[in-house]
């Protein structure tokens, strides 16, 4: 399952900002190995600042039960030296996800069905 999580890189020693935000509900963006987390709230914006130091991949998850798929919320963090980093840059189509990770639909979905 680890091989079919969304895989996030990051160049190792560069200082890194972190924007975050939600479009459903509030989930808190943490990867252990790096000794924070923040929330993510709709509507508002987060930021969280770090270096990573030494390449690997390194394991991430939300930390706030946020629904029925809460336990499914897992990524992986490749931190790569600059090369790697802007030759994986330049297979993202400008950097944005496409609906591929999005619950929202299932939501509607349901609501539907219920009437709600
Ligand atoms: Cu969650």
């Amino acid at each position: 399952m680890v091989d079919t999580l969304p895989t996030l890189y990051l160049p190792v020693d560069q200082s890194v900002e972190f924007e975050l935000t939600s479009r459903d509900v509030i989930h808190s963006f943490w990867v252990p190995a790096f000794l924070q987390k923040r929330d993510m709230v709709p509507g508002r914006t987060n930021y969280m600042y770090l270096t990573p130091q030494e390449t690997g991949t390194f394991h991430g998850k939300c930390a706030e039960l946020c629904g029925e798929y809460h336990s499914n919320m897992l990524f992986n963090v490749e931190v790569v030296e600059e090369d790697e980093f802007v030759e994986h840059l330049e297979t993202l189509e400008e950097g944005h996800l496409d609906d591929t990770y999005d619950r929202n639909p299932n939501l509607h979905d349901q609501a539907t069905i219920t009437g709600g």
